[in-house]
């Protein structure tokens, strides 16, 4: 099982020459900018602020604390906290002694966190005690446990979480920048989130092009409201972003309008990001604020597709700039830019970041469609991309890369799109099994396992419905095993009870006698949600 699938030898050389890969790593980074803006605010949070000196000496503390602690360059840790301050020095210690950080986010629960944990074999996990109401550490505690490569958890405001951030700085050599620098989720569409690995090279290409592009400067603040450890807030051009230019991040701890609005005003935040449902909200909201917004100048929204209307009233609303942005973990991002005409600004989501980002639109009825079989002009296809910080292949996961990707190295992105003359894509849809839950993926497939481990059901099929505020919901088919009929409700509390993220846990249980013939008789899962696909829609 391979690690990393390395970009071929005479296309890394390319993207060195042309300047996308640079050499520099996370920790180099820091320290660069640190040198360039000591004392300027780096992050804020609910209780403290930290000026970049003051990040820059705790990821040299937590660094030298890992290394006493025995985890050592190359090893993974899990990263699962809430928006607050330590994720930035935990994760550029982490960095800075090479080990890779693995992103969970706060909603996942027991089952996906011992997923990431024994798929990377991590040293470690670092969490908080508490957040929100849920036991990180005790979950966390429980996964150590349960997997044998993890050797010890660290729980912000423990003893063992102060040790780790209170050693004395030490010299450490710079991990190598071609090499993987951490491991980011999947939305995914098939069983278990696969995990992504990318590299300082790459990954920083596509922080600096995003800083630039959203007009990042030092007197930018950047208001992170989703959670960081996603893609989009994380780079896009997100905290990273943020860091890189030397700009503020202000981490909000709940993503709702009323404390986005009173961090708006009283730290002027300049530019944010949210998914479309929450973007509605906020355009509801600001309606009736007595918050001053007008420091804003761009809201980035992404995630999911950002509907035309939605798109219009976003700008008078919020009075900033609208600026749409389409990208995925595994690399490829779009971004309209802010001085794309409003018809592109409002009616697409954005051209790729780099001349090299290679797109391909092809043949959508055939899921092994190479990047030769492209669809005419204008037409909807399926989209394949590889470039300077698209993946070439999923962390230990052979079998399923096979698929994920061409043979020529394009990865699938299971996205239904139509490229404009400009080069701007529109996503109209998605031929991969999965339901975007207004930003937030659930794999069909993950699912309908965990619902399949009910001993009264003998079939479930997991398709996306439509709805107003999320975009799409999730409802579960399930046929029962004769005479056990399990309620939806029982089935919802027995997917939820087996420690998966809420948002998994389907929104609308449907228990039928058997599922709607296909036509052509077949029983494949993939027919089968093809016809409750359509069955959803008619009603
Ligand atoms: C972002 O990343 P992921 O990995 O959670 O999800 C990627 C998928 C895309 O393949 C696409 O299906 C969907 O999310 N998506 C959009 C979209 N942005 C993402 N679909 C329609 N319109 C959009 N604007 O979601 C992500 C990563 C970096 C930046 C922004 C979003």
């Amino acid at each position: 099982m391979k690690d990393h699938t390395p970009w071929p030898s005479e296309t890394a050389a390319r993207y060195r020459a042309w300047g996308y890969w640079r050499g520099q790593t996370f920790g180099a980074l820091l320290t660069s900018v640190t040198e360039a803006h000591a004392g300027r605010t780096a992050v804020v949070g609910e209780h403290e602020r930290w000026t970049f000196a003051g990040l820059d000496e705790r990821a040299h503390r937590i660094a030298a604390g890992l290394i006493e602690a025995g985890i050592r360059s190359g090893e993974r840790v899990v990263v699962q906290l809430p928006n607050i301050p330590e994720f930035l020095s935990v994760v550029f210690g982490l960095w800075r002694a090479g080990v890779l950080p693995v992103f969970a986010l706060p909603a996942h629960r027991h089952s996906e966190l011992r997923h990431f944990a024994s798929q990377s074999e991590a040293s470690a996990i670092i969490t908080v005690e508490e957040h929100g109401g849920h036991g990180y550490a005790g979950v966390a505690r429980a996964v150590a446990r349960d997997v044998e490569s993890v050797r010890a958890v660290f729980a912000v405001g423990t003893e063992e979480f102060t040790q780790l951030a209170s050693a004395a700085p030490r010299e450490l050599p710079d991990p190598d920048p071609a090499g993987v620098a951490f491991l980011q989720l999947s939305g995914g569409s098939t069983g278990l989130p696969k995990l992504i690995p990318r590299t300082h090279d790459d990954y920083l290409y596509s922080v600096r092009e995003s800083a630039r592009i959203c007009a990042l400067r030092p007197e930018s603040v950047y208001l992170a409201a989703l959670p960081v450890a996603h893609n989009f807030p994380l780079s896009s051009p997100g905290v990273l972003g943020a860091v890189h230019a030397g700009a503020a991040t202000v981490l909000a701890p709940r993503p709702d309008a009323d404390t986005a609005f009173r961090l708006i005003e009283a730290e002027r935040v300049t530019i944010s990001g949210v998914v479309p449902p929450l973007a509605a909200a906020w355009v509801q909201a600001a309606a009736r604020t007595t918050h001053d917004l007008s420091s804003v100048d761009v809201l980035l929204v992404g995630g999911a597709k950002c509907g035309r209307e939605l798109a219009e009233r976003i700008g008078p609303a919020l009075g900033c700039r609208l600026q749409q942005v389409f990208g995925m973990a595994e690399g490829l991002v779009c971004y309209t830019r802010l001085d794309d005409p409003a018809e592109l600004v409002l009616g697409t989501q954005g051209r790729p970041i780099s001349p090299d980002d290679e797109v391909r639109v092809v043949n959508p009825d055939d899921p092994r469609a190479g990047s030769s079989d492209e669809v005419s002009p204008g037409e909807v296809g399926a989209l394949l991309t590889r470039g300077p910080y698209t993946i070439r292949g999923y962390y230990r996961a052979d079998d399923h890369n096979a698929t994920a990707f061409t043979p020529d190295g394009f990865y699938r992105t299971g996205d239904l799109v139509r490229r404009r003359q400009s080069g701007h894509l529109e996503v109209v849809g998605r031929a991969k099994e999965q339901i975007n839950r207004g930003g937030e993926k659930v794999a069909a497939e993950e699912v309908e396992n965990h619902l399949m481990a009910h001993a009264g059901v003998l079939d479930a099929a997991v398709v996306a419905v439509p709805d107003e505020y999320l975009g799409e919901r999730t409802c579960a088919y399930v046929v029962p095993v004769e005479g056990a009929a399990p309620t939806a409700a029982q089935l919802r509390r027995f997917v939820r009870e087996r420690g998966v993220a809420a948002f998994k846990v389907p929104d609308l249980v449907q228990v039928v006698e058997q599922f709607p013939a296909t036509g052509v008789g077949k029983t494949s899962k993939r027919e089968l949600r093809a016809a409750l696909t359509a069955l959803a829609k008619e009603r």
